[in-house]
């Protein structure tokens, strides 16, 4: 067996472990994943081809996959109350394209949030295969409130008489009220597909309000809020479970990534422990405390705050600079970030008015309500002064004074 060490690549990944253990990391759809997850996620199960499902499959020497994709499909019934999962999809988007490809034929209406207004490239845009093959009408959020406005979302139903709604956002601060979407839908007899990849824990731990038992579908990737491997599942009624399992193979996909679903089984497994609902507590306190942090401050907030992991800040209001700008600003004092469009904002997607913060993976490391008041304390000074190496420099001090408090993957080296 091949024994030689790709160097090149274990330097660039103890390069990324020391980026991770030095960095602020604010981007509000990542984590950090407990180190038997990882360990999972290199095991021997990525030697192995599983096509089918559990019981039903087309390679021999597949007892092992069993037990981990069953126990993996059981553990997230549980902890979302579902009737039936499948946990094969790649990815978020292509659990999102498997509920299409089960109950949809090309050119069918479908209604989704705007990517615009905080919803989601698979969730109807016109670059993304789902604009491309279904009839996509978007609803958003209202220009005052900046949250959405379900008499308006009402309206736009009865107009438009879809098949299919997508609810559920990748940068929406706001709680979503699933049981008004759900009663809008049954109107015009659509069904309803809620993608929570974002919000997962808050609703497998009642930090959000669960659309489990309002819509047809749940999907989520696992790897934001859940703390888990890369990787997307959906959720159903009994009854489309054939149709669904059918869509994501072989429908959509080949073989399951059965190294990612003995991590997926594992993650499940910790988010139905007490502590992960104590974690859970911790992201939306410290989001909070980041929200009344950044508002002494003086930023201005999109839908002026937050109900969940995540807030958006209009920097251009707040400070005179884009998005683009401030994620740089930031970068280079080792806080991360992501640059993102705000509700009806007048810079392309690529420079942006806004960026998106969350609370996740700082909350996984340790971070306190105390250290998230300061992280928007360090925010508010970087992006409201001068760019001098002064203020840079006093901003990296800051920054490493947290860092330093709450030591990241202990013992940990690749080279
Ligand atoms: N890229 C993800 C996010 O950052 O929210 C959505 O797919």
């Amino acid at each position: 067996m091949n024994d030689f060490r790709d160097e090149l690549v274990f330097e660039a990944v103890e390069k990324e472990l020391m980026r991770q253990r030095e960095n602020i990391e604010l981007i509000a759809s990542e984590n950090l994943v407990s180190k038997q997850i990882m360990e999972l996620a290199g095991s021997v199960f990525t030697n192995k081809y599983a096509e089918g499902y559990p019981g039903k499959r087309y390679y021999g020497g597949c007892e092992n996959m069993d037990t981990v994709e069953s126990l993996a499909k059981e553990r997230l019934c549980e902890l979302f109350g579902s009737e039936y999962a499948n946990v094969q999809p790649h990815s978020g988007a292509q659990a999102n394209t498997a509920v299409y490809l089960a109950v949809l034929k090309n050119g069918d209406r479908v209604l989704g949030m705007s990517l615009a207004d905080g919803g989601h490239l698979t969730h109807g845009h016109p670059l993304n295969f789902s604009g491309m093959n279904y009839e996509f009408e978007s609803y958003g959020v209202d220009r005052d409130t900046e949250t959405i406005d379900y008499e308006a979302f009402k309206e736009k139903v009865l107009a438009f008489k879809p098949k299919l709604i997508v609810a559920g956002a990748s940068a929406y601060s706001r709680e979503i009220d699933f049981k008004k979407m759900r009663e809008a839908a049954d109107e015009v007899g659509a069904m309803l597909m809620v993608d929570i990849a974002h919000i997962a824990a808050l609703v497998a731990t009642g930090y959000h309000q669960s659309p489990v038992p309002y819509a047809d579908f749940v999907t989520s990737t696992t790897h934001k809020t859940l703390r888990g491997p890369r990787g997307g599942v959906i959720m159903c009624k009994q009854k489309y479970a054939a149709a669904i399992d059918k869509a994501v193979f072989p429908g959509m996909q080949g073989g399951p990534l059965m190294h990612i679903i003995a991590a997926k089984a594992a993650c499940f497994g910790e988010a139905l422990k007490p502590s992960f609902k104590e974690y859970v507590k911790n992201v939306v306190l410290n989001a909070k405390a980041l929200e009344n942090s950044l508002k002494a401050e003086g930023f201005r907030l999109v839908s002026d705050g937050t109900d969940n992991h995540l807030l958006l800040i209009d920097v251009n209001a707040s400070c005179g600079i884009s998005g683009k700008k401030a994620e740089r600003l930031l970068d280079e004092i080792h806080i991360t970030v992501n640059k993102n469009a705000i509700p009806f904002d007048t810079e392309k997607p690529f420079k942006a008015s806004g960026i998106r913060v969350g609370s996740p993976a700082m909350t996984t490391r340790g971070f306190t309500e105390e250290d998230f008041i300061e992280i928007g304390k360090i925010i508010a000074y970087r992006l409201k002064s001068e760019e001098t190496e002064e203020v840079k420099a006093e901003c990296i001090r800051r920054v490493k004074a947290l860092t330093d408090k709450y030591p990241l993957y202990e013992g940990l080296t690749y080279l």
